[in-house]
């Protein structure tokens, strides 16, 4: 079972009533997503989702429009663990598997924030708070491990967050359009009812002389009606490209 009402549909007590339902029950597995909510709840926060394949650009990406480097960014795999950022006064609380949370009152030099969030053998989730002007309060933006068929593990942490999430945005690479496990997962998502948009990053690849833009963009429209997924808005972009150039490639080259 998965929990996918909406906040609004639930208050503190019934989620009080469902925590004890299932801890009579002994099923652990459902504990966690309750206290989840009733965090969820009690701070009143929008989960805003960013995930997708590995090196798509995810954090990449929120560490630009963040105007931060709060994020590891690398051509290898990264980010092995859930990331929120949230508006507040600056602190960082580390989750870890098999210990007890820390809280550190500051944020550690980058270096160190970025190795805790690449451990995710360890560190189950790590909680950045900053005053960033870019970040409304109440508005918390999840950075989740990459999604890869050849790591499960990876694949799990993601799922096990999407509870949570009240819009996701899915970062494909260029180049990655096309792959199955992008279909599975956002099926999975369709299926939750979560509204979804897709991101194309990774734009600077495209080659106009090799396929068009417009031919690109029917052949991506083809492969989302195959596989029965309808994104509320497809976007594309490129951290590589100025504003103008990318421009100039979607709305100039398109006919
Ligand atoms: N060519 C190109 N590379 C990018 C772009 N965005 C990110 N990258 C690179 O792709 C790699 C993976 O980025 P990262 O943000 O770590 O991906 P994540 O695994 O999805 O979080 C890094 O080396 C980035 O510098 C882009 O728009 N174009
Ligand atoms: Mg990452």
């Amino acid at each position: 079972m998965m929990l996918t009402t909406s906040n609004k549909a639930i208050d503190k007590q019934q989620l009080a009533d469902l925590y004890h339902f299932y801890k009579d029950k002994n099923e652990e597995k459902y504990l966690t997503q309750i206290l989840d909510y009733y965090a969820k709840l009690k701070q009143d926060m929008i989960h805003i989702c960013f995930s997708g394949h590995f090196s798509a650009g995810k954090s990449t990406l929120i560490n630009h429009l963040m105007k931060e480097n709060l994020l590891p960014q690398s051509p290898i795999p990264t980010s092995a663990n859930i990331v929120e950022i949230k508006q507040g006064i600056e602190q960082v609380l580390v989750h870890f598997n098999h210990q007890e949370a820390i809280k550190m009152k500051t944020l550690p030099p980058l270096e160190q924030l970025h190795q805790l969030c690449r451990d995710g053998d360890q560190v189950k989730k790590i909680e950045i708070y900053k005053n960033m002007e870019d970040l409304p309060a109440g508005v918390t933006l999840m950075d989740t491990p990459g999604i890869d068929a050849v790591n499960d593990a990876d694949r799990l942490i993601t799922e096990s967050a999407l509870h949570q999430v009240d819009v996701l945005f899915y970062v494909m690479d260029y180049n990655h359009v096309q792959s199955e496990v992008n279909a599975t997962f956002l099926k999975e998502i369709d299926s939750m009812h979560k509204p979804y948009y897709v991101i194309i990053n990774q734009m600077d690849k495209h080659d106009e002389s090799e396929i068009s833009f417009t031919a690109f963009q029917e052949s991506l429209e083809t492969v989302f009606r195959q596989w029965n997924i309808q994104p509320k808005r497809v976007f594309y972009t490129s951290m590589l490209m100025s504003r103008m150039e990318l421009m100039n490639l979607l709305l100039f080259k398109r006919v």
